[in-house]
């Protein structure tokens, strides 16, 4: 097609670049579709054009020149709801302090659009794109903070819900009242012939209060595609209207100064019959045609696709097959956050580690999200064959998960809650905060120091994998304090019957200002993850564009993540058991395998001299090749073990160095019984040094008993 329109610069120079993108994906979409459907398209771009602010359109030209700007490493999200942390818009621009405190680069804000009256799925109902949900405050308060955040240097993202509108939408309106025109717009069909023929194949997303994906609606003798909610009706993206429409509402909050555009249940976006109409070509394709005309008016303004689904279909929507940047920048890795709870229940990384290093890379223009847990639940996405591959079972294990985190495994630490139980499958998702999931809550109420401490260490640890592997880390409001399951939602009838509310606690303002108070819990969460986030700023093998890998080690409980990127290297060691762990150093690539390492996260010198790396309980490194500027002094250690000795018994650890006698006895460290039957002694050893040892039983100067057992230790690690 010719261009007709006259296009200022740099919207021309765009066009010539990105419109055959669009082309080429519009047209297998829409193969009848009109050239005056093409021309209405162009017409949105130009008047979006000519409607975009300047200070936008720099930021723009900004980000063009620097197509990395969102994979730099100090980029750490948060997500919230307004309301819950701030009020309103109002209050969230007194609270950003708050925000840069943290050191937050990236703003989620939970759905805030205008919603229907009544129950609305957390804000996923959207009766109108153009406005704030009063209640949060306006367009113009938006608008300013988005300005606001600019200044700042934190993007904005809202979501976009475009698989489906509420019922309340004027479309949907307009359909009820029986307009034709807007009766496409939606799924709509005069009685149970097709929808009974798709539901052979359908899966239910809410079964448990909203079964089946129709709904019928009386006004006009139709039944509706509600895929979630009776009151969310989906979008018929098979009419090109439908397309065109959702660009100008795309467009309008791009012109609003939103950064990011959280595409909600992209996979739905498209049906066929005798699927599950779930991950369909097509909908790739609606992004990769979006994806192309939002960059000829608003390059800075990336996408962010939200599928939670199996593996390989979410590496869809971040581009692949030869639309590798064509296709969203961002997208949520559900495959880390739920195969790393799978590793923390069962102690063991062999799934994890086995899963991601068969997960084809995502393209170089692309980025994750990493997180621990979002607003929603947490899905079980591991697959049959990837659990097969470490011999286990895929049902069994997905069931496990959720036993394990709703509490029912004996020995189970967990307060989570079953969320939606399939009918036909038996399986279920989990709801709860990070905190609830580790163990704290439990840990709390049962007031017991050593569950406490576990727990925090359960979540550094695995914080402590999300910040270092490749993406953008984003934590849930509040996390970053352990706040708690709050049950507040089952006092309010529009929500209570959804329990993902247990896990979408208001902010405690009060437990906030906790971080202030040594050694309190929230001190120390607040700590660590303010230690995650200066680390990841000056590490520059944290790139969003490194080249990994996944180590293999040889010990299952140890998940291994290599990052390279310009030069720089980097390792990462987790231990997801609350055992100590090692791994000998010559299972590791020849690159890793010296003794003496540099730990980024304490920046102190470790040194590995048993040729095996020695991790704590839940420890976590970031390892680089050692350099010297790291700390070393030496610091106090006491050893301990329970011996039954015999009456005029000593007791010595041996070891093998310097401080523990180099295995020789007459240099070994002598222990006090204090009181019997805890034998002691403190050594003073070179922090980051490691060790192993063994207690002997001597009589008469000649050893009677060694303990079975080699204990390893690292000096100052080891908790
Ligand atoms: C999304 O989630 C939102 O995150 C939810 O909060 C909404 O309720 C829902 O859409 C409807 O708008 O199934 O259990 O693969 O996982 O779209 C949550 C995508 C969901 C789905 C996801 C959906």
């Amino acid at each position: 097609m010719k261009l007709k329109h006259k296009f200022p610069e740099p919207l021309a120079t765009r066009y010539k670049k990105y419109w055959p993108d669009f082309l080429a994906a519009y047209q297998t979409l829409y193969p009848y579709a009109s050239e005056e459907a093409l021309v209405a398209i162009l017409d949105i771009l130009q008047q979006a054009d000519q409607e975009r602010l300047q200070a936008l359109k720099d930021l723009d030209v900004q980000r063009e020149q620097k197509p990395d700007w969102f994979q730099e490493p100090h980029h750490v999200g948060v997500m919230l709801y307004v309301d819950l942390f701030s009020g309103n818009l109002a209050g969230l621009m007194t609270h950003i302090d708050y925000l840069k405190e943290l050191g937050i680069t990236y703003l989620h804000l939970m759905p805030l659009l205008q919603p229907r009256l009544g129950p609305n799925d957390g804000g996923y109902a959207v009766a109108n794109y153009r406005e704030v949900n009063a209640q949060l405050g306006t367009m113009a308060e938006l608008r300013a903070l988005a300005a606001r955040l600019h200044e700042e240097g934190i993007i904005l993202v809202i979501d976009y819900v475009m698989n489906h509108t509420a019922k309340e939408h004027a479309w949907a309106q307009a359909a009820l009242a029986g307009d034709k025109k807007y009766q496409d717009y939606y799924l709509l069909f005069d009685d149970r012939s097709l929808p009974d023929a798709y539901e052979k194949t359908l899966p239910e997303v809410f079964p448990d209060f909203a079964p089946g994906n129709f709904t019928y609606q009386p006004e006009i003798k139709k039944w509706a595609w509600t895929t979630f909610y009776d009151f969310q009706w989906d979008l018929n993206y098979a009419n090109p209207n439908v397309f065109a429409a959702m660009l100008q509402e795309m467009l309008f909050l791009a012109n609003a100064g939103i950064d990011t555009l959280r595409l909600d249940a992209v996979p739905f976006l498209w049906k066929k019959m005798g699927t599950n109409s779930q991950n369909q070509p097509e909908a790739v394709l609606i992004i990769v045609a979006l994806r192309a005309l939002i960059r000829m008016v608003a390059p800075g303004v990336l996408f962010k696709s939200e599928a939670i689904v199996a593996p390989d279909d979410i590496i869809k929507y971040l581009g692949s097959d030869g639309f590798e940047g064509k296709a969203c920048e961002i997208g949520y890795n559900a495959t880390l956050m739920n195969h790393l709870w799978h590793g923390l229940a069962s102690e063991n990384a062999h799934l994890l580690r086995t899963t991601l290093s068969r997960l084809p890379a995502i393209p170089k223009e692309a980025t994750w999200i990493n997180y621990i847990r979002c607003h929603d639940d947490i899905g079980w996405g591991i697959s049959d064959a990837n659990a097969e591959a470490v011999g286990q079972n895929g049902r069994a294990t997905r069931n496990f998960c959720t036993d394990f985190y709703a509490g029912v495994v004996p020995g189970s630490y967990s307060e989570g809650y079953v969320f939606q139980r399939d009918r036909q499958t038996g399986e279920a998702r989990i709801s709860g905060t990070a905190a609830a999931l580790t163990g704290l809550q439990q840990a709390q109420v049962e007031a017991d120091p050593n569950k406490i401490n576990l727990a925090l260490k359960r979540m550094e640890m695995m914080n402590g994998i999300i910040f270092f592997m490749r993406g953008i880390p984003l934590i849930f409001s509040g996390d970053e304090l352990g706040q708690l399951n709050s049950f507040n939602y089952l006092l309010d009838h529009e929500k209570s019957g959804d329990n993902r509310w247990v896990h979408r606690p208001a902010m405690n303002w009060k437990k906030a200002d906790q971080r202030k108070i040594d050694g309190a819990p929230e001190q120390k969460i607040f700590d660590f993850h303010l230690r995650y986030i200066e680390k990841r700023r000056s590490s520059k093998a944290l790139h969003g564009r490194s080249v990994d890998r996944v180590i293999m080690p040889d010990n299952d409980q140890l998940f291994l993540c290599e990052r390279q990127f310009e030069g720089e290297r980097m390792l990462l060691v987790a231990n997801l058991s609350r055992q100590v762990q090692k791994t000998t150093l010559a299972s590791l690539p020849a690159e890793w395998r010296f003794q003496l390492f540099h730990d980024v996260l304490t920046d102190t010198r470790l040194s590995f001299n048993q040729g095996a790396l020695i991790i704590p309980p839940y420890g976590v490194y970031w390892l680089q090749a050692s350099k010297s500027k790291a700390k070393n002094s030496n610091i106090k250690v006491v050893l301990q073990h329970d011996i039954v000795a015999e009456f005029g018994d000593s007791v010595y650890f041996l070891g093998s160095i310097g401080a523990l006698g180099n295995w020789d006895l007459s240099r070994a460290v002598m222990a006090t019984a204090s009181p019997y039957p805890t034998w002691s002694a403190e050594v003073e050893l070179p922090l980051g040094e490691s060790y192993v040892y063994k207690w002997a039983r001597v009589r008469n100067g000649r050893i009677v008993q060694w303990s079975d057992e080699e204990f390893v230790g690292l000096a100052g690690f080891v908790g």
